[in-house]
């Protein structure tokens, strides 16, 4: 009887129907075989079809279609029900036994309402907890197609992907704009499965082994008796750690650069850190570093502002994101990659590819274009997108393959364990914005919350009851074979090779790349994060460490911290900078940056309506700030909407400033309005405190500012020099407006900061 059934099961999958004349022929093969009882060896359509290979969820597991009304999904229907589907009368009352009485244990909706929100939160990510993220398009150059196979990569193909930004030290509630890295993790949706870019924005690491990441993540993370602080670096235990373990400096010198405060995700590089290898059509191999470039330049915050940004805006990069997608400023970045031959020794011009703390001059190894990223739209749902949202560097595509760089190693083992405890199980690939758009049939069965309905009898190979179904795929067939790369014969050792030794030699040419300026950033968020620490052995270890980078910057800490700088040791090595590593001196777009106009209701409207319109003709985002919300319309003419009010409005939030002048002298352009008792505005102030503390702070953050009319008193009682550059008064509005757009392109007004210790 066994053997009957197996007969009668490939009849069925053959298609065999006793008396016709193609009986056991492979449909669509006419004059085929008949099957035998060995394990089929050519592929062919797999019977009965698989509701998993289009994506589960397509049939309840009573074959009920699920994308027809009335549907068991989320949100159908006009009625509150239960999960089962069960009609509510009333979701604000617990059924009681009268009124005043006791809560009857029956009530089922009470019970699975209280049970369901109980378990809404799951476990933030162990690192990179706090995110944004948002979908896109991807596409390619073309460019790329001498070095990998990549179907992706080939020209004009568009790929979907999801991109999700990230702080990596901070809980998931914590402040967007902390001095950290930030991680760049894009997800590929491409016709041969998912593509993970996992990347971050930062090119080195602070560790050279996999080994060693609980050890830094540790030191990093708050302290574990009070678990402070938060989503800082500023303490003991990580200056402890990166102090004493010195291939962390190249890192932790890039985390108190510029670097460490992006002013938005838009103006983020990405870097994919580790060496890859790509394969070509012919199986050729070339090792490369993959880059992002923003479209809109690489730009940061200064430190004030980002302290002063956690405060007033926890949200700001997130916020940033998300507005500016929904303006339809599209973000852009172009990916690249630095090409390098793939030697036995794995170096290029000296330097080691597979140690993670070491970079490529761009001067060495130019960053070469192959495709365009456009985020176009946000997430629906934050928890479902961003937070289930799963990458891991081992998603690979044929044509891309990994190198042994250690850190690397311990990665493609990490990111799918963790998410056995963050998402609960092993099949966090059938969530929505995990799931491939390649089709799916991969034996994986059962398991933690399986929302796919399997059919066949046999997940296993081989097998001839499924047809031998699925088969193997060749690379002719798209399938993924690894590069035969040569492994070394060698001793089982737990050493690094003597090629990692050097600590110091790459973040003084990161250091003697920096501008004058980004120096002085530099010097002050060190001054700042050791100022934060406790123990004096630590300052002191660090500065000797600093003293291996460079003198001045360990002379100027040590001042700061009031402690006596230690001597090199040794000469210092003069490497050749790398200008690309600064990110001074370049001229951007200045689509969707934001320019705040303060204008009083005295104001001079018609101008703020001209520039108003001229700001958004410039592709950016004008944001009117007057003393109340509502309208301004006292000139009986368009009323002009006010976006922010003297008591919401910050500096931080714009990247220029513009001052409205009003058209009768002595009139009360800025005036406190709304002054009353108790809010800190004296009343009849001539100029509020609060526009004085923006245009000081914009001032002091080396941004635009521009005036016309009677702007000029305001600008002197805020203390802001009308000579100092990048202050514009006089002229008219749509001319002031200009000569700020220009400015603007440059990011700030950099000769505005003083080059001396102690600027913010
Ligand atoms: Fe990660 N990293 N990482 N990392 N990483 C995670 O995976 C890990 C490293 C990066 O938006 C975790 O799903 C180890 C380098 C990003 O969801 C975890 C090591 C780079 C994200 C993990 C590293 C990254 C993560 C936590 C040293 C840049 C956020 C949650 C060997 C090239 C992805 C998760 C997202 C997330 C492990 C080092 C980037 C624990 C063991 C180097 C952008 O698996």
């Amino acid at each position: 009887p066994v053997r009957e059934t197996v007969h009668k099961v490939i009849d069925t999958v053959v298609g065999a129907v006793s008396g016709d004349e193609h009986a056991g022929e492979i449909p669509g093969r006419p004059g085929s075989a008949p099957p035998s009882l060995e394990e089929p060896t050519e592929p062919r359509p797999p019977l009965p079809p698989k509701p998993d290979q289009s994506g589960p969820a397509v049939l309840s597991a009573t074959g009920r279609p699920l994308d027809e009304p009335p549907t068991a999904r989320s949100q159908s229907g006009a009625y509150l029900t239960t999960a089962q589907g069960l009609r509510l009368p009333d979701s604000d009352h617990s059924l009681k036994a009268g009124p005043r009485g006791p809560v009857l244990l029956q009530d089922h909706h009470l019970r699975e309402k209280i049970m369901h929100f109980d378990h809404e939160r799951i476990p933030e990510r162990v690192v990179h907890a706090r995110g944004a993220a948002a979908h896109g398009v991807f596409r390619a150059y073309g460019t790329a197609s001498t070095v990998t196979r990549a179907a992706f990569l080939a020209k004009d193909v568009e790929t979907p992907v999801f991109v999700r930004f990230s702080t990596v030290l901070g809980s998931r509630g914590s402040a967007d704009t902390v001095r950290d890295t930030r991680g760049f993790a894009t997800k590929f949706y491409t016709s041969e499965g998912v593509y993970d870019l996992v990347a971050n924005n930062i090119p080195v690491f602070f560790i050279q082994d996999a080994i060693k990441f609980p050890d830094i993540i540790h030191a990093a993370k708050p302290h574990p008796d009070r678990e402070i602080p938060q989503a800082q670096s500023a303490h003991d235990t990580f200056w402890d750690f990166v102090s004493l373990h010195t291939e962390a400096t190249h890192h932790t010198l890039w985390n108190m650069s510029d670097r460490g405060i992006p002013r938005s995700y838009r103006t983020m590089e990405g870097f994919g850190v580790h060496t890859f290898r790509l394969v070509d059509a012919a199986g050729e191999t070339t090792l490369v570093k993959f880059h992002w470039k923003p479209k809109a330049g690489v730009h940061s915050l200064v430190w004030e502002e980002a302290q002063i940004v956690n405060g007033v805006d926890p949200d700001f990069h997130r916020r940033d994101l998300a507005d500016a997608i929904e303006a339809g400023a599209y973000p852009q970045w172009e990916l690249g990659i630095q090409v390098f031959p793939d030697t036995p020794e794995q170096t290029f011009e000296g330097i080691d590819l597979l140690d993670p703390t070491k970079i490529v001059p761009e001067e060495l190894a130019p960053v070469q274009p192959i495709g365009l990223l456009t985020l176009n739209a946000n997430p629906t749902n934050f928890f479902a997108e961003t937070e289930q949202v799963a990458f891991h560097p081992g998603h690979l595509v044929p044509g891309i393959d990994v190198t042994d760089d250690p850190l690397l190693a311990g990665r493609l083992f990490s990111y799918l364990d963790t998410q056995l405890t963050r998402l609960g199980g092993p099949n966090f690939g059938q969530i929505p914005i995990n799931r491939t758009h390649a089709p799916v049939n991969d034996m994986l069965r059962d398991g933690f919350h399986q929302t796919a309905v399997h059919a066949g009898v046999a997940p296993y190979k081989p097998n001839s009851l499924d047809g031998g179904c699925p088969f193997f795929a060749g690379s002719q067939e798209g399938g993924y074979v690894e590069t035969p790369v040569q492994v070394p014969a060698a001793r089982k050792v737990r050493e690094a090779p003597a090629s990692f030794d050097d600590h110091f030699g790459q973040p003084r040419l990161f250091w003697l790349s920096l501008t004058p300026t980004e120096r002085e950033h530099v010097i002050s968020a060190y001054t700042f994060e050791l100022g934060k620490v406790y123990e004096q052995a630590i300052k002191e270890r660090t500065l000797r460490v600093l003293a291996r980078i460079d003198p001045y910057l360990c002379e100027q800490v040590a001042q700061g911290l009031g402690l006596p700088a230690p001597a090199a040791e040794g000469p210092l090595p003069s490497p050749v900078p790398s200008p690309a590593l600064s990110q001074l001196g370049k001229a951007w777009p200045v689509t969707g940056r934001i320019i705040g106009i303060v204008a009083g209701p005295d104001g001079d409207l018609d101008a703020v309506r001209t520039v108003r319109q001229a700001v958004l003709d410039g592709g950016m985002v004008p944001l009117v700030i007057a003393p109340v919300g509502g309208t301004l319309a006292a000139d009986g003419g368009t009323p002009v909407t006010v976006q922010r009010t003297f008591a919401t409005a910050r500096s931080v939030e714009f990247d220029a400033l513009l001052l409205a002048g009003t058209p009768a002298p002595g009139a009360d352009a800025y005036g406190a309005r709304d002054a009353k008792a108790g809010n800190g505005t004296p009343a009849g102030a001539p100029v509020d405190p609060r526009v004085l503390l923006m245009l000081g702070e914009a001032f002091r953050h080396a941004k635009p500012i521009g005036g016309w009319g009677d702007a000029g008193p305001a600008l002197t009682a805020a203390g802001v020099d009308p000579v100092a550059p990048g202050v514009v008064v006089g002229g008219s509005g749509e001319a002031v407006l200009a000569e700020v757009v220009r400015l603007l392109a440059e990011h700030r007004v950099w000769d505005r900061f003083p080059t001396a210790a102690g600027v913010v």
